[in-house]
């Protein structure tokens, strides 16, 4: 399990984190996303180690998920499931989030399965994050490379999230999870629509509704 984001008083990167984020998972297993912290609108885009703050071709986004109350007490929080299909080579990703201020220059970025006395290590990512000028906000689809999702994040109504990509066109992962893969891959979250390919899925609270009103 995997927190993404934190409070501003979270140690080590406050809001702009994941925690672990860099870590070691086999083929079949599912890392769960879980969305934290106040204010949070973050994803989980696969990138590359030379180009850690740009979507990775053919790579994974869960597409952004916002966090709309304070999740500190109990609510059931916003996640999404990844399952590793290659541990052979390093996984890379960031969050593309770009307000208030860009969130992988900040430090928000993880990798899955770096090789140990490997020159691509996770200081060395994160450091090349830390100097990137520009943030890709692409929307990729649910399939990566050498881990993919089944489903968009899963979102309780108190929470929205927003997914541009191809979600119609995912399939379930090799040695993945059970239950929950849909051969239309559309939202299983309560609060979202089904998306069509290449279509907006937008899921939102009635307060929300009531402020844009
Ligand atoms: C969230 O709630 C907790 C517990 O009530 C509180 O300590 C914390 O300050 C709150 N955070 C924000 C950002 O409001
Ligand atoms: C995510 O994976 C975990 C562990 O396999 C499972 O318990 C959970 O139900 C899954 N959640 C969704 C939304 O698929
Ligand atoms: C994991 O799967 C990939 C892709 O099929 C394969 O190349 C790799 O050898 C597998 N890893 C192990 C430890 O079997
Ligand atoms: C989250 O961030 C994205 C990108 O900045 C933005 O378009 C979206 O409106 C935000 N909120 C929600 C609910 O997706
Ligand atoms: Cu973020």
């Amino acid at each position: 399990t995997i927190q993404v984001g934190g409070e501003t008083n979270t140690p080590n990167g406050g809001i702009y984190q994941f925690m672990p984020n860099s870590f070691t998972a086999t083929n079949g297993s599912v890392i769960t996303f879980v969305f934290s912290g106040i204010p949070g609108n973050h994803s989980i885009t696969q990138s590359s180690f030379n180009s850690p703050c740009e979507p990775l071709a053919g790579g994974f986004d869960s597409g952004w998920v916002e966090i709309l109350v304070n999740t500190t007490g109990g609510t059931p929080l916003p996640m999404w499931n990844l399952t590793i299909t290659d541990d052979s080579n390093p996984i890379w990703f960031y969050c593309k989030q770009l307000l208030p201020s860009p969130h992988c220059p900040l430090g928000m970025v993880g990798a899955i399965n770096v090789q140990a006395g490997s020159a691509n290590s996770f200081s060395a990512f994160q450091s090349a994050a830390e100097k990137a000028s520009t943030v890709g906000e692409g929307q990729n689809g649910l399939v990566g490379v050498g881990a993919s999702a089944s489903a968009l994040p899963v979102v309780p109504s108190e929470f929205a999230t927003l997914f541009t990509g191809a979600s119609a066109s995912a399939t379930a992962p090799a040695g993945g999870q059970t239950g929950s893969t849909s051969g239309t891959g559309s939202a299983s979250g309560s609060s979202n629509t089904n998306a069509p390919s290449g279509a907006v899925a937008i899921g939102f609270n009635s307060n929300l509704l009531v402020i844009l009103g």
